[in-house]
């Protein structure tokens, strides 16, 4: 029997673990027929916002993005994006990111898509011009070892240039595959799992991962990641990157 009063989710301070299972929806305005679940956002302390949209039948997603860029990505199934005139239809793996104060729609959302969305507030850079809109298909981003070891494969979804200061990437390690060190940064993630399990080291605590959860990582959260399990793990994340860090 299964226990109702007992989750892996666990909100920290500076981490946080959710998995689906104590989802509650939210209602988006502009956001029609579909659950919305807002996994991490800046009432729990961060400075990105990431949902994850699940369409029912004739589901639409309209908006326009004011002081926060957005980048959608499609963990399952089919549906048209049309930001300003182009119109696009996108599939599993393939993505569109809309910067600040551009308008966006989602028609033709099969039902059962899931959609991922990470939201962050743009800073503009004197003297570089704002990033495009850009689409893209992470199957044919290349995926280079990581810091030498075969074991570790890292896809750059966003032009890694300073006109972004927002980066999406996809890791996928091979079974047994590791972090080759415990991460110590300035840099916030957001992070979902997209495939396969294993076990995360989030500030000297230990959790076991898998497929569907999402993992909010605070700035200086010191994190390690092992891959287990007869698959590739793969997740895909958020990290703020090309701006100045502080304001001291
Ligand atoms: O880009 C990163 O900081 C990445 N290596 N972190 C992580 O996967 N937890
Ligand atoms: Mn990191």
């Amino acid at each position: 029997m299964e226990i109702s009063a007992l989750t892996r989710s666990v909100v920290k301070s500076n981490h946080a673990v959710i998995a689906p299972d104590g989802y509650i929806n939210s209602k988006v305005p502009g956001w029609n027929n579909c659950t919305v679940n807002v996994i991490i956002n800046e009432q729990m302390g961060a400075r990105l916002c990431q949902t994850i949209i699940t369409a029912q039948a004739n589901c639409t997603l309209s908006g326009t993005t004011k002081q926060s860029q957005i980048f959608f990505y499609i963990i399952e199934g089919a549906a048209t994006a049309v930001v300003n005139t182009t119109s696009q239809l996108l599939t599993k793996g393939q993505f569109v990111y809309v910067p600040v104060e551009h308008t966006y729609a989602f028609t033709d959302v099969v039902e059962g898509t899931q959609i991922l969305t990470f939201h962050k507030v743009f800073e503009p850079l004197a003297g570089v011009e704002n990033p495009p809109v850009l689409f893209g298909d992470a199957a044919t981003v290349p995926a280079p070892e990581y810091l030498g070891d075969p074991a570790l494969r890292l896809q750059v979804l966003l032009p890694d240039d300073l006109r972004f200061d927002m980066a999406v990437n996809i890791f996928t390690y091979d079974s047994g595959g590791h972090l080759p060190m415990v991460e110590t940064h300035i840099m916030e993630h957001g992070l979902l799992y997209l495939q396969g399990q294993g076990v995360y080291m989030l500030d000297h605590q230990w959790y076991p991962i898998k497929k569907g959860d999402s993992i909010w990582m605070a700035p200086y959260c010191q994190q390690w990641f092992t891959a287990m399990g007869k698959e590739p793990a793969v997740y895909i994340y958020y990290k703020n990157v090309n701006r100045f860090p502080t304001v001291v």
